[in-house]
């Protein structure tokens, strides 16, 4: 049964028996649908004198997204400015990428990306087949001969190499995808971020993790660990076509308040939108 079936059928069970128990059945309810322990408890008890529980809990939710809904705006005077993406593997990043080089292509701005994913054969082709779609100039794969060093390149030489030597506007830097669990990864990551903080001390002005928006609690901890790596001031939610698991996003942004700056809808560029709270809303309240 759905999270909103069974939310009416408390409801209900409430406004007919006036039952309290029912109330803390509302907060069982939120915490399997993700929302967490602390807020479950708190969101119940708002609701607890609610004459309408449905719109209540709306409001609540809205009132804890709405100052976290942002869109990427790209400071013309800092060039490069620079975009780190991150997050575990087959999240969406480098289709992010992609989407993020044709938004920004839109408002005139040029984008270089560097392939900083040098884990994976593979993901040479995939970002380049974007980047040659896309026009954006790429440092480090392996058609790049001025700066691709072989086999084993290191992420993080890569990276210091496209932030020294771009002429764009914005510089994306892709990264492998990793699990926060694995120390040598994390460690690997967080030497990209000191490389181009060298450089710029300012750098990256954007550090994002995209997040699968399917993923169910697992969700919380990936945020929090990355979070602790390097302070994340932004996430995207891949794959929301696939359908958000909407308590865990409401508890990631209202325990950690990482701004959310766009979700992506599908594998195409231009599948790449605002968030919306309605749609949103309406999504985790369908039948
Ligand atoms: N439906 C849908 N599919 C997506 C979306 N974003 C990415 N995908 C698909 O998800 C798969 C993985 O996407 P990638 O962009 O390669 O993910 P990644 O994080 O770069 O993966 P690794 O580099 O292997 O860690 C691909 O098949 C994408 O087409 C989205 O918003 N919606
Ligand atoms: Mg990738």
């Amino acid at each position: 049964m759905s999270f909103f079936k069974k939310l009416k059928e408390t409801i209900s069970n409430i406004v007919h028996g006036k039952n309290n128990k029912e109330v803390s059945n509302i907060e069982d309810l939120l915490i399997e649908a993700d929302f967490g322990i602390k807020l479950a408890e708190a969101l119940a008890n708002k609701l607890r004198n609610s004459k309408n529980i449905e719109q209540s809990l709306k409001e609540e939710i809205n009132n804890i997204l709405k100052p976290l809904i942002k869109d990427i705006i790209i400071n013309r005077e800092c060039k490069p400015f620079v975009i780190t993406l991150c997050g575990v593997n087959g999240c969406g990043k480098t289709t992010t990428v992609a989407k993020l080089i044709n938004k920004f292509n839109k408002q005139e701005l040029t984008v270089d990306v560097a392939a900083c994913d040098t884990f994976r054969a593979a993901a040479d082709d995939q970002l380049e087949s974007w980047t040659s779609k896309l026009n954006a100039n790429e440092f480090g794969s392996h058609r790049d001969t001025k700066l691709y060093k072989g086999t084993n390149k290191d992420p993080a030489s890569v990276a210091y190499n496209a932030i020294t030597s771009t002429n764009s506007d914005v510089l994306i830097v892709d990264t492998a995808g990793r699990l926060p669990t694995n120390t040598n990864l994390m460690n690997e990551l967080s030497k990209i971020y000191r490389v181009l903080n060298k450089v710029d001390n300012e750098a990256p002005q954007l550090n994002v993790l995209v997040l699968d928006a399917t993923t169910g609690q697992n969700a919380f901890n990936q945020v929090q660990e990355f979070n602790k790596v390097s302070q994340l001031n932004g996430i995207i939610l891949a794959k929301i076509d696939g359908g958000a698991k909407g308590g865990t996003i409401v508890n990631i942004a209202n325990t950690l308040q990482i701004p959310i700056l766009g979700v992506g809808t599908g594998e195409g560029q231009d599948n790449f939108e605002r968030f919306s709270i309605d749609k949103f809303l309406e999504e985790l309240m369908r039948d």
